[in-house]
């Protein structure tokens, strides 16, 4: 492939040591990260100067252009030539799930810090692999993070302090639903979203992986057992015509051929929490009209939280121990300066978007490396969040029989 250029340093970083890119993936997630990249130094104060060295993807044209697009200093068609690359610090994955470990412990061994996409894998074999990989690494001053970037919205940061603050005292309830409804046109062909050898599963992995660590980070505990229920309901799809990503796709192939839908596109699951709290979680992309619909409600002895992502920049909170007089659900508007990262933003009342999260997920991870901080959610997070998922699979096999989760 082409010699990489010289990255583009940006206006205000020049000095700091950089922090030089390399991601594999430039669909979806890929544009969404390099937006995190290329914003965060310009910011935030960040004791590292995040570099956009290399994109990688298998298309020659089409990662050229993302390169051109994104702001990528040069460009790879082979994930472990960018990985053998001196001239790389950090690997981000922003790939289908199926290649995450591999490109992940590949990176680790080469010495790199990793940013891997959530789910951190398709299987709990691989998370596995990959927390053992990232321990050991982190003995050698290696970093590596998983993407849930929800717990990166300033009102669900927020929410996660308020909660260890106590101000919603003991923890009852848990409820959670993430809804979508790109799927529910049955034409909608055959993405790889839509199957189980690259995705490892559907609505589950995709949707409810991000419901299950935010239920458990705003909680500040685990779900310690499962009872499921999952559904596919459109089993065959037109196979795709043109390039597609995750939920977008380039029509049908137009020839009739279908193919098998193998991953659920809806989860639907209770859980019960360490302390004995319960929880709700819905995952579905049949959601008719809903878009990007998370969810989420904490309600405990003296108080409760609610969120919504298509309102990020609002948090309600009922606080309990006021007269019921004056007490019921109030909005805050998470656009203060002592909220968690709007001190690098813009005055109270001018809100922030579901990309900033990405932007703050850069900010976080680079702060780790540069403190050798193991960063928050690790893979030992993500390895915790796969076994939920795995034990949701096993209830819903057995007609929803509750099932622990197990280390
Ligand atoms: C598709 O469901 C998707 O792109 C998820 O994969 C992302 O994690 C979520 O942030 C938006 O929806």
């Amino acid at each position: 492939m082409e010699q990489p250029q010289e990255p583009r340093e940006t206006a205000g970083e020049q000095g700091k040591r950089p922090l030089r890119v390399g991601m594999v993936g430039y669909a979806f997630m890929g544009a969404a990260h390099s937006q995190g990249w290329r914003t965060a130094g310009r910011v935030f104060d960040l004791p590292l100067t995040p570099v956009l060295a290399a994109i990688c993807g298998r298309d020659p044209d089409a990662v050229r252009a993302a390169a051109d697009r994104h702001g990528w200093a040069s460009a790879e068609t082979d994930w472990r030539a960018l990985i053998a690359r001196d001239d790389i610090d950090l690997v981000d994955i922003c790939t289908p799930g199926d290649s995450h470990a591999e490109i992940a412990l590949a990176a680790l061994a080469a010495g790199k810090h990793v940013l891997c996409e959530k789910p951190l894998a398709n299987t709990v074999g691989e998370a596995e692999e990959m927390a053992r990989a990232a321990e050991q690494a982190a003995a050698r001053g290696q970093l590596a993070m998983v993407g849930f970037n929800y717990r990166r919205v300033p009102a669900t940061s927020f929410a996660r302090r308020l909660v260890a603050d106590g101000r919603l005292g003991t923890l009852r309830h848990v409820r959670v639903t993430y809804l979508q409804d790109w799927l529910v046109d049955p034409q909608f062909p055959l993405t790889w979203r839509l199957r189980k050898e690259l995705a490892g599963s559907g609505s589950l992995g995709d949707l409810g992986a991000h419901i299950v660590d935010l239920a458990q980070y705003l909680a500040g505990e685990r779900i310690a057992g499962v009872s499921a229920l999952m559904e596919t309901f459109v089993r065959e799809r037109p196979l795709p015509g043109g390039a597609t990503s995750g939920l977008s796709a380039g029509g049908a192939s137009g020839a009739g051929a279908t193919g098998a839908v193998t991953v659920d596109d809806a989860a639907l699951f209770t859980g019960r929490f360490a302390s004995g709290a319960l929880a709700s979680f819905e995952a579905t992309r049949f959601a008719t009209g809903r878009k990007n619909a998370l969810r989420i409600e904490l309600n405990g002895e003296r108080g409760s939280l609610w969120f919504d992502l298509e309102r990020l920049n609002e948090l309600w909170f009922h606080d309990g121990t006021l007269p019921d007089s004056e007490a019921g659900f109030r909005r805050i508007l998470v656009t203060e300066p002592d909220h968690p990262y709007l001190d690098a933003w813009w005055p109270p009342g001018h809100g922030l978007g579901y990309e900033h999260t990405f932007v703050h997920q850069a900010r976080d991870l680079v702060h780790a490396i540069a403190e050798l901080r193991p960063p928050e959610p690790s893979f030992a997070d993500g390895l915790q969040v796969q076994r939920v998922l795995a034990a949701v699979e096993e209830s819903a096999e057995k007609n929803a029989v509750y099932t622990p989760v197990t280390d």
